[in-house]
């Protein structure tokens, strides 16, 4: 099984099926794909039918979109509780992966992911104060149901969904309450997490797109090293 990835300091989606993979123990290699540089988009078409990663390829079968890789992965190792194993809390679990999916669209248009940088107060509180509500609930809804230190206690996929919006809470230094706190610290605690992290410290690539002082015309593109 091979995951094809983008720029592991930037790419959200793929840092999500990555931690399942890692942290369930799956055997699989990786394959990181910039996204950013000459004819990056041309070679994610060529590997990628929708021309974004993170792609699954198992043998002849080519798997994208994060959401489809995690249940092909529930559904290939059911033994792993990828998902909680609680029927009602699969639910749950489910229905906070399709929230991460679908929505938080001011926390990651204002606060891209980027593990390497530390910018503290560069955020309009304003324009994410719902979204951060928002996750303040969920998270601590969940994590007073299940009494932590993960979503439903152990890691699960819905974890692996929130583990880069935890990482913008860092980032950015962003105002959150001691329990949502808390919990970004256990995202970071995880071993699957920190071997990311470490890989992603690694990278020498700047992606522009992805750079709050370049998208907030601080620095002009091109210029970051
Ligand atoms: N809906 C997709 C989103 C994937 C996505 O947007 N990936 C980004 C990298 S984090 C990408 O490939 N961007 C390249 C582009 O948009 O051209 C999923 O859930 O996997």
């Amino acid at each position: 099984m091979k995951l094809l990835i983008g720029n592991r300091n930037y790419s959200t989606w793929s840092l999500r099926p990555w931690l399942v993979l890692r942290h369930f123990d799956i055997a699989f290699e990786d394959e990181v794909l910039q996204l950013s540089g000459a004819g990056w988009r041309e070679t994610l078409a060529a590997r990628s039918p929708t021309g974004k990663v993170p792609v699954l390829v198992d043998g002849a079968l080519v798997v994208p979109e994060t959401i489809a890789i995690i249940e092909y992965l529930a559904d290939s190792f059911p033994d792993k509780a990828i998902w909680p194993q609680d029927r009602a809390d699969r639910a749950l679990a489910r229905a906070a992966a399709a929230e991460m999916h679908a929505g938080f669209n001011a926390l990651r248009n204002h606060a891209p992911m980027n593990l390497r940088g530390s910018y503290p107060g560069r955020v309009d509180l304003d324009a994410i104060r719902r979204d951060l509500h928002r996750i303040e609930v969920l998270w601590g809804d969940l994590l007073a149901r299940s009494g932590g230190p993960y979503l439903f206690g152990t890691f699960s996929a819905a974890d692996a969904m929130y583990a880069p919006l935890a990482t913008r809470l860092r980032t950015y230094d962003l105002p959150v309450s001691d329990v949502a706190g808390r919990y970004v610290e256990a995202i970071y605690a995880l071993p699957a997490f920190q071997e990311w992290r470490g890989l992603a410290l690694q990278e020498p690539w700047i992606v522009d797109d992805d750079e709050i002082d370049v998208i907030q015309g601080r620095v002009a593109p091109g210029t970051l090293a």
